[in-house]
């Protein structure tokens, strides 16, 4: 296992679209079992794979309390297939935008279609946290942040924050390992 380097934004992979997953074999086990365990030591509740340079549709996450067991899953092709009408707010923050946080409203629950580690159709009926972080993930897989969910000046403030913590050399992204 490995922890891989999160992309801080802005960065061009984190506006792309993700393109669908063909083969779940070995190699994105891999990759999946990797983002968990990056995600657990940021720590984080969600990683999405373009927030570790790579533009496939691939999400882990994990809301579960830190003192209770691990509630892990992760999910590849994730299509959502119901949204509420209610809506709910939290709080967000992202790995990518780091030491940044906003209330953004989502549907409070959402049924998500993917495959799972075997390649297995499943569906996870989520709401609460849970809600909130998945369709954060799938956000990512659209090349969307939580800022574009907020006013555009909220956005713009967080944006120039983070061009300036870059250019001060604040959160270097580790090189790649081997
Ligand atoms: O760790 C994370 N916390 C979080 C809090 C509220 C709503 C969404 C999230 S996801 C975020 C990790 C991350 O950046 N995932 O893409
Ligand atoms: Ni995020």
């Amino acid at each position: 296992m490995a922890l891989l380097p999160i992309i801080v934004a802005p960065d061009p992979r984190l506006k792309k679209r993700c393109e669908p997953v063909e083969q779940v074999d070995d190699a994105l086990r891999r990759l999946m079992d990797d983002m968990l365990e990056t995600m657990y030591d940021a720590p984080g509740i969600g990683l999405a794979a373009p927030q570790v340079g790579v533009l496939k549709r691939i999400i882990v996450v994990d809301v579960a309390a830190k003192e209770g067991p691990r509630q892990p899953h992760q999910m590849v092709n994730p299509e959502l297939v119901w949204a509420s009408e209610a809506e709910a707010s939290y709080e967000e923050g992202c790995l990518s935008l780091p030491e940044h946080y906003a209330e953004v409203e989502r549907p409070a629950s959402v049924k998500v279609r993917y495959l799972d580690r075997e390649g297995e159709t499943r569906e996870l009926e989520a709401d609460g946290l849970l809600a909130t972080c998945v369709q954060h993930e799938m956000d990512h897989l659209e090349g969307l942040l939580f800022v574009d969910h907020i006013s555009a000046l909220k956005r713009k403030m967080i944006l120039r924050k983070l061009i300036k913590a870059k250019k001060a050399g604040k959160h270097p992204e580790p090189a790649a390992a081997e």
